[in-house]
């Protein structure tokens, strides 16, 4: 009788798969909150998907790229804006380990004149085509480093200042969590975890050793 039951049971079941968030917490190596980690969710369940980020906007700003860390859909339009008084370049590439661009030939280059007061800043806008991390850069300031990353995934979300990400809306069932982190030195293994709404926390624990933010500069510049 009780299979019977089942067989019934089932199909609905699959039609009706429930959604869950997932507190994702990532950590450093010291077990500190790792900031501007980058917390990607794949599931092959089926179910609604959530909706990528298709435009997001980065400025220049003291000579630091902000946000420093820029999490978009794949095909995404992200708008560079410089705020500050003086040019700067946006270098932009594709990342890949230790830290530097895969091939500095391909990289796109712009130049972004200094703001007039009183004018609007100087922006250029760039559709990117290929997943994984982006390196921003400038010719003029070699400090200046920012990224983006392109997720190939549509449950991608930027950890905040304590380490934590919510991803929302994933279907219950088998789930694969990948972090990326800009000081990273190489790809971390994904963690598997079943998704359902009795278990909705995980922490991360990973190698990575975060490089010391850079201070904001002053106007002095
Ligand atoms: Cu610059």
């Amino acid at each position: 009788m009780r299979a019977i039951l089942l067989s019934f049971l089932l199909p609905f079941v699959a039609v009706a798969a429930q959604a869950a968030d997932l507190a994702v917490t990532v950590l450093d190596r010291n077990g500190k909150p790792l900031p501007d980690a980058v917390v990607l969710v794949d599931s092959s369940v089926q179910g609604p998907r959530p909706a990528p980020v298709m435009e997001a906007t980065v400025a220049q700003e003291k000579l630091r790229f902000l946000p420093a860390v820029t999490v978009v859909g794949l095909g995404a339009k992200v708008t560079f804006n410089n705020l500050d008084a003086w040019d700067h370049h946006v270098i932009l590439g594709l990342m890949g380990a230790g830290g530097t661009y895969v091939d500095p030939g391909l990289n796109t280059q712009m130049r972004l004149a200094g703001r007039v007061a009183g004018k609007p800043p100087a922006t250029e806008s760039k559709l990117l085509s290929q997943p994984g991390a982006y390196l921003l850069g400038c010719h003029i300031h070699a400090s200046m480093r920012g990224h983006v990353y392109v997720a190939d995934t549509p449950w991608a979300k930027l950890a905040g200042e304590d380490g934590k990400a919510v991803i929302a809306g994933l279907p219950e069932g088998p789930a694969r969590v990948r972090v990326w982190h800009p000081d990273q030195l190489v790809d971390g293994t994904p963690t598997a975890v079943q998704v359902n709404a009795n278990s909705t926390a995980l922490t991360v624990t990973t190698q990575i050793a975060p490089a010391r933010r850079k201070k904001p500069m002053g106007d002095s510049y």
